[in-house]
């Protein structure tokens, strides 16, 4: 015989953030007890976060624990956690956060006001070729960005923002988080492919002298972004001439 006043699910399930690759104890109830084990089913919104598929809160009371653990992540995942009975589903959130990757980016030459903001990491695993995962960064005027980078391993990460050769540089997230990566791009590559050769020359001799919204001005070959093609734009391609980038 079910009470009169029918409990539901209450706010739970509860649960906490946890780093990735970790542990912890959630609980999961309802608001007041039955004569009778309530059996309750879990759900999670991501593959990250492992869970039991079900609960029993036992006849008379009115919560249990689970344990549950999070797999490695590549980017910081907020999952939903959802506890169901009887019709009735609640949910909660919990956060696995990706360990920090911050640093500076240095783009080398370019001083002017058309810098570029945003650049693409690429995530790759240490020496393998396919991409794990590509974030678009912010990057300050000083060079300095932060984001997230993929948890408990050694990785490369590649960037290649438009007529800068591509640098590949690998890190270490097992200790923790990274604080001072370090990345520095040879500018030069008006072309885009990751050499600065005669074809770039050329390109840049096509446009020297033009300024943005000229149809000649090229904005790959403004090198330094000052909004227009000139010595320092040449100066800077001679600088790195002959020069490759990383794979
Ligand atoms: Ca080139
Ligand atoms: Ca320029």
């Amino acid at each position: 015989m079910i009470a009169a006043i029918r409990p539901s699910v209450t706010d739970f399930p509860v649960v906490v953030n946890l780093p990735p690759g970790g542990s912890g104890v959630g609980f999961a109830g309802i608001t007041g007890p039955l004569p009778l084990d309530v059996t309750l089913q879990l759900g999670s919104s991501s593959s990250k976060l492992v869970l039991p598929e079900t609960v029993v809160v036992p006849a008379g009371q009115t919560q249990t624990s689970f344990l549950m653990y999070t797999r490695d992540v590549l980017s910081t995942e907020t999952v939903t956690v959802s506890s169901f009975w009887d019709g009735q589903l609640r949910q909660s959130f919990m956060e696995i956060a990706a360990p920090g990757f911050g640093g500076v980016i240095n783009l080398d030459g370019a001083n002017g006001s058309l810098r570029p903001t945003t650049v693409d990491l690429e995530f790759r695993e240490a020496g393998l070729p396919n991409v794990l995962i590509t974030k678009t960064v912010a990057v300050a005027p000083d060079g300095t960005f932060l984001t997230d980078a993929p948890s408990n391993r050694v990785f490369d990460v590649s960037v290649k923002p438009g007529h800068w050769l591509r640098r590949t540089v690998r890190f270490d997230t097992r200790p923790g988080a990274i604080s001072g990566a370090a990345i520095s791009l040879l500018n030069g590559d008006c072309n885009g492919d990751n050499t600065v050769s005669i074809a770039d020359f050329l390109l840049l001799r096509q446009a020297f002298g033009a300024s943005a919204g000229d149809p000649r001005f090229n904005p790959n070959a403004d090198l330094n972004r000052d909004g227009s093609i000139g010595i320092g734009d040449f100066l800077l391609l001679r600088r790195n001439f002959g020069r490759s980038g990383d794979q």
